[in-house]
């Protein structure tokens, strides 16, 4: 097994939650990245999550950037097969499951796979499940594809538990990108019951409140990106946060 999912299991095993920053590379440049790259230095998480649903910047650049600063785990989080870049640890390989259309179920993927198998860069197969964050996102814009309503917590299990039998090793339930409404714990509890496989949750979260009652619902990975673009020393706390609440249990 490779390194970056044989970690994510062993903090799993461990009953150890895990905190992920989402940097955008055409959002975090310049001043921003560097004032970002210094809090990071102090305040560690578990892993650097790199992309965009519409990330124009390139990801090598970017990453070669925090490989010189810093040494936490980068994951690449790309929008679409054009983002892909071998400098990452790895990268998730996303598939659209709660959309319907192949072109970001397995179209993107057929783009990228050689180049992804030559680069020996470890791919983690990962349901990418998009539930209703009260606004439009970027994810559903881009992709053209609907999210689930978030009360449908029997419709995100399902496809969670299809993207298992399929034979993904993560699931990311994603609120998008600035959601008004982050994943309903309800929906992270249910899911995680229902669920072997390590679960992710983005989109919305901006308390350290919400992280935490995702971590009591089940999620073992908090993704967290818009916040941290406008108020970086809040990374601090959310790290900080995560760190206690490790040690609680
Ligand atoms: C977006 O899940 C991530 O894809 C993080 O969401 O940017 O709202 O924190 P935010």
């Amino acid at each position: 097994m490779r390194s970056t999912y044989r970690k994510i299991l062993l903090k799993r095993e461990a009953n150890r939650k895990m905190i992920a920053v989402l940097l955008d590379p055409d959002k975090c440049s310049g001043g921003v990245l560097a004032a970002t790259i210094s809090v990071l230095k102090t305040s560690v998480p578990d892993f650097i999550f790199v992309g965009g649903s519409h990330t124009l910047s390139s990801s090598d650049l970017f990453i070669d950037l925090l490989r010189e600063e810093t040494k936490t785990t980068i994951v690449q989080f790309p929008g679409n097969a054009s983002q892909f870049s071998t400098k990452a640890d790895a990268i998730l390989y996303l598939s659209l499951l709660s959309g319907r259309n192949a072109e970001f179920m397995i179209g993107q993927h057929i783009t990228s796979s050689v180049a992804i198998k030559k680069s020996g860069i470890e791919a983690i197969p990962t349901a990418y499940i998009l539930i209703d964050g009260g606004k439009p996102s970027s994810v559903e814009y881009i992709s053209n594809t609907r999210p689930i309503p978030n009360d449908k917590k029997d419709i995100v299990l399902s496809t969670a538990v299809a993207g298992e039998l399929l034979g993904m090793r993560l699931v990311y339930l994603e609120a998008g990108s600035g959601a008004n409404t982050a994943v309903p714990v309800e929906v992270i509890e249910h899911v995680s019951m229902g669920l072997s496989l390590p679960l992710i949750v983005g989109g919305g979260i901006k308390t350290t409140e919400q992280m935490t009652a995702a971590f009591d619902a089940g999620a073992d990975l908090v993704v967290i990106g818009n916040l941290f673009e406008t108020e970086m020393n809040k990374i601090a706390q959310f790290v900080e946060c995560a760190r206690m609440y490790n040690e609680q249990e």
